[in-house]
């Protein structure tokens, strides 16, 4: 038996189907079948025979293929992987995976948009899913999170309400992966908790790059509990090693057309290429004696406890380094439930939590059929199980020996766990109080840390917010819903309301915002750029006949290097051939492409006066999205000419040596020098250039 992490790779491995390539097709019996192209006919243009029954089992188990999709979360993408703590937290929670840094927990993570159906596109305006499952010694362990740190709701009693309102609206089932339509907006207005999620919704954060540049949040204030029983309140936070990178929103809209698939097969790639992504666990500690010592309530999931005063502490990291196999067997029957926890971890009294710990598993036994869903391979844990529990649809264990407890003709097995002191014990809070069905007064305020978070965002930040509520008011058809969620915003920010308001035809409110004016500035995407570097990331280089071909492969050599991913995009597939008559291997077709599902884009030069791609309405276009959309943009020699006659407005491009302004990296001179690359790479690791005239949002 190999270390943890080999070991569910042993168990998935025991569950693969027979090799195909092993003998015959058979049917589901084991029956050899030597012709499954016809079916069995009363004669050669008769009716079809009841009596075949390969047909039948064919067809019928081809009609049942499908089971429901996620209520929300339909549609996600998923990776196995592994988490290592960096040091021993058991002075805060006794959770085996949480001691050793030697041990290797797996893990398998799915990624989700929450709107839209399984089908829908992946760079939609919404909230992610980041749910984990963690195999541990102890039993699994599921961090059920999303990339906001706050939830639209304060108790999951409003959560069908919520879902209802963001999900197409029911009689014409529109909009699809939208939430810019009046049914969420008609809510948003009359519930003016959702606005802190609100306003992560309208951010960049809802657009994300990849999932691998994404964070991740639990949410929730859980609870440590260490081997004393000590409680210690608890935020979990996941932070990409890539840093945090978003699209702009028009480039994401464009994608869901180009590329529907962009996220989903950014992660399959970057694993598939051995680039696997990776994220540091933190956790935020608030000792139990310090439970009101904030001006929020630590069980209201609509609040965050800024950075700045309770920093985040580095626990450990998770790596995912190995794609599924099957999607429907693992990524679609994958069952995350916030109940899922192990010794050393426990719940608050947070009642969307609570919430939660019912409708997970609730969601299952309809999603995949029945209890014994926990055997599917990607559910099964890598700790032991021995439970009384029998039978029931989709029961694949030939269990032997009795089935309950306490029993003397099964030697009294399994036992009660004992001694040893290996079993969940539930935190023994203190709990009294009469039955009332009232929100808290400590949830009452919904409007401060809304405004901290817009507070403490960047001045592009913050256009991209108003850019992002003028659009999604923009197509709400009721008048009265756009004026009534503008009066909200007024008691989060007055000007944000105000320009909101002037996007959308309604009154300025007189009403000048809270008083609240404490920022984080955590919170910015400023302050996530992760370690600099430009791994994984997709840089365009455009060729045509004639291109300066040497040049191009010393800069895609050193791009390469710094671990990014250089394609050659002309206007066919095949070769080009090189200003020096050598034949140049073209990556991609520039009709199949795009500028968006890009990150950078380089125009070399030729020998000649004019540049080679100047003639192509495909590569100029492709260079004028790029620069639209704040990207970094490279020219070399006679390609200068082509950012030129963008008209990049007050840019300055060079007339000689290397010039570098607002990521555009210019070089006029004849050879790629070691200076350009060294700018361009300095523009691609800030991922976008704001200041740069004019950014489409
Ligand atoms: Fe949920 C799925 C995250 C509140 C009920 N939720 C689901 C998934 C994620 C989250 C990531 C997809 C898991 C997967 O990939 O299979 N949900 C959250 C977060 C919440 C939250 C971070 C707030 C902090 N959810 C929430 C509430 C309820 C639910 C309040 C109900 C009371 N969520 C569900 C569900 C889903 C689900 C209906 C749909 C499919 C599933 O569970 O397996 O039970």
């Amino acid at each position: 038996m190999g270390s943890p992490a080999d070991r569910k790779q042993e168990q998935r491995e025991s569950f693969h189907a027979d090799d195909p390539a092993a003998g015959p097709l058979t049917t589901d019996q084991g029956v050899e079948v030597d012709h499954t192209d016809d079916s069995l006919a009363a004669g050669e243009r008769g009716p079809t025979l009841m009596e075949d029954f390969h047909f039948r089992e064919k067809l019928t188990h081809f009609d049942h293929e499908r089971i429901p999709e996620r209520v929300v979360h339909a549609r996600g993408a998923g990776a196995y992987g592994y988490f290592e703590p960096y040091e021993s937290c058991a002075e805060f929670t006794r959770a085996a995976f949480l001691q050793d840094p030697s041990v290797r927990t797996p893990v398998f993570v799915r990624f989700s948009t929450v709107q839209g159906p399984k089908g829908s596109a992946d760079t939609v305006r919404d909230v992610r899913g980041f749910a984990t499952k963690f195999y541990t010694s102890e039993g699994n362990y599921d961090l059920v999170g999303n990339n906001f740190p706050v939830f639209f709701i304060q108790d999951g009693i409003k959560f069908p309400d919520f879902v209802h309102a963001v999900k197409p609206e029911p009689h014409n089932d529109i909009p699809t992966g939208a939430s810019a339509h009046d049914t969420l907006w008609d809510f948003v207005s009359l519930q003016p908790e959702t606005l802190h999620a609100i306003m992560w919704l309208m951010s960049d954060r809802a657009i994300p790059r990849s999932y691998r540049m994404m964070q991740g949040f639990g949410v929730h204030t859980f609870r440590f509990v260490n081997a004393e029983g000590r409680g210690t309140f608890v935020k979990f936070h996941w932070k990409p090693k890539l840093g945090v990178h978003s699209l702009v929103w028009d480039e994401a809209q464009e994608c869901q057309g180009r590329n529907p698939d962009f996220n989903r097969g950014d992660l399959w790639n970057a694993i598939e290429a051995g680039e696997y992504p990776e994220w540091e666990l933190g956790v935020q500690l608030v000792p139990e004696e310090d439970e009101f010592a904030f001006d929020f309530d630590l069980l209201d999931a609509t609040k965050i406890i800024p950075e700045e005063q309770v920093p985040v502490r580095p626990i450990g990291r998770m790596v995912l380094d190995r794609n599924p196999e099957n999607f429907f067997a693992e990524t679609e029957q994958v069952a995350f439930h916030t109940g899922n926890v192990v010794p050393g971890i426990d719940f608050t009294n947070d009642p969307l939590l609570q919430a939660r710990n019912f409708s997970y598993l609730d969601t299952q036994l309809i999603r995949l059929g029945g209890p014994n869903f926990t055997q599917i391979p990607v559910n099964r844990p890598i700790a032991p199980v021995r439970t009384n529990q029998r039978d029931g649809y989709h029961q694949s264990a030939i269990h032997r020996g009795t089935n309950y407890f306490p029993n003397s003709l099964g030697g009294g097995c399994p036992a009660h766990a004992g001694a040893d002191g290996n079993a969940y014990t539930h935190y023994a809070e203190r709990v009294d109080g009469a039955k009332i069905r009232k929100r808290s007064e400590s949830f009452k305020d919904h409007y401060s840390q809304a405004a901290l978070f817009f507070h403490s965002m960047a001045d592009w930040e913050r256009e991209h917010i108003v850019a992002a509520f003028r659009f999604e008011l923009g197509k709400v058809d009721a008048m009265t819903v756009r004026a009534r969620t503008v009066e909200q915003l007024a008691k989060v920010d007055g000007e944000l309301a105000a320009e909101v308001a002037r996007g959308i035809g309604v009154p300025e409110p007189a009403e000048q915002g809270t008083s609240y004016k404490q920022e984080s500035p955590a919170l910015s995407l400023e302050s996530l750029r992760g370690d600099g570097s430009i791994r994984t990331r997709q840089i365009a280089v455009l060729v045509t006949d004639g291109v300066d071909a040497e040049q191009v492969t010393a800069v895609r050599e050193a791009l390469a290097a710094e671990g990014a991913v250089v394609e050659a995009l002309a206007p066919a597939d095949g070769t080009v051939s090189g200003a020096d008559g050598e034949l140049y291997t073209v990556d991609r077709a520039l009709p199949t492409v795009a500028s968006v599902l890009y990150d950078a884009v380089l125009v070399p030069g030729g020998p000649t006066g004019t540049p080679p791609v100047a003639e192509d309405p495909d590569a100029l276009r492709f260079v004028r999205s790029a620069y639209l959309h704040g990207k970094p943009v490279g020219a070399l020699g006679s390609g200068v000419d082509v950012l030129a006659a963008l008209d990049p407005e007050g840019v300055t491009l060079s007339a000689g040596s290397v010039v570098a302004d607002r990521g555009v990296v210019t070089d006029r001179s004849e050879r790629a020098a070691s200076e350009f690359v060294r700018e361009f790479v300095a523009a691609i690791a800030a991922h976008r250039h704001w200041d740069r005239p004019p950014v489409r949002h």
